[in-house]
């Protein structure tokens, strides 16, 4: 039986068993950035990156890249896919739509994958990067105003909203939680966002390459960057969205009880993290 999330949590290995999976995820991602130097040997990014981590979204993802925007403004923008392993042809499909693709060679997570894509994207000289889901949830088309607040130099990293826009969705366990969950990160890091589990995300590149040497989420790693960011000071805004059902198949993240779980989990150990890390100096 392939081992779950779920599996995987209640196993939890001893310390050389950590340090063995420590060592192959450094491995699994310079093999990756490897390949990438490969295969874009002259790369450069334009200001703005749309980042899309996906993993077995063969089904999903052609239709998110073709509706990608190639400009924002006089802004260029390109798009970058980690294809964060799995068994299926993602990477097939981002390589055939022309777009950036990095492809880790076993699945580490979405954390880890959207974290080697910020690294990516400092690297080859982004300013903005734009984070997506590519199962179809979030429109691209909505990108030039998810992204406008940081041109303006009015916010420094923006989240979508469902909450103050369209929520397509029929689970009302999901959004009780988004409102819960909203509610508690809101009161430990004094904001006022309505939908902080939106993974359509604008970010500048000072904050990215702030925050990210902090961040130790494989998965669940939506409320840990948030509570970052606000403890390190950033500007945190929010703008409204359209939140669509997924194209097809069904969420990985586990059922409603089980993602509840590891998102409260999140908060729960970031919150005790920035609290003894303190904030840092202005
Ligand atoms: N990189 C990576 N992405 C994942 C993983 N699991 C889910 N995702 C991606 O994260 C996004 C949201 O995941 P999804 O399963 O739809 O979760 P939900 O929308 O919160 O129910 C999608 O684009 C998925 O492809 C994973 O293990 N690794
Ligand atoms: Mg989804």
């Amino acid at each position: 039986m392939a081992p779950t999330q779920r599996h995987r949590w209640v196993t939890r290995p001893d310390s050389r068993g950590r340090k063995r999976i420590a060592q192959m995820q450094r491995f699994t991602l310079d093999s990756a950035r490897e390949d990438f130097a490969a295969r874009y040997p002259q790369a450069q990014f334009p200001p703005i990156v749309a980042l899309v981590a996906a993993y077995e979204e063969e089904q999903n993802i052609g239709d998110v890249l073709k509706a990608m925007p190639t400009m924002v403004g006089d802004l260029e923008v390109t798009t970058l896919v980690v294809v964060d392993g799995g068994s299926d042809d993602t990477a097939a499909v981002a390589l055939d739509a022309g777009v950036f693709t990095c492809v880790l060679p076993v699945n580490l997570g979405q954390g880890a994958a959207l974290k080697l894509g910020y690294e990516l994207a400092a690297t080859y000289g982004a300013r903005y990067v734009v984070t997506l889901d590519a199962d179809g949830q979030n429109d691209p088309s909505e990108l030039p105003s998810i992204v406008q607040p940081l041109l303006d130099d009015v916010s420094d990293f923006v989240i979508a909203s469902r909450r103050l826009g369209v929520d397509q969705t029929t689970d009302r366990f999901r959004r009780a939680g988004v409102k819960l969950y909203a509610w508690i990160l809101n009161e430990i890091s004094r904001q006022q966002l309505t939908d902080s589990s939106n993974g359509y995300r604008a970010f500048k590149i000072e904050l990215l390459n702030d925050i990210t040497p902090h961040l130790l989420q494989d998965q669940y790693q939506t409320a840990e960057v948030v509570i970052t960011a606000a403890n390190r000071g950033w500007r945190i805004s929010q703008q409204p969205t359209v939140w669509h059902p997924r194209a097809s198949g069904t969420s990985k993240k586990g059922g409603n009880l089980f993602f509840g779980l590891q998102y409260g989990r999140v908060i729960g150990t970031t919150w005790l993290r920035v609290r003894r890390e303190g904030r840092p100096r202005p």
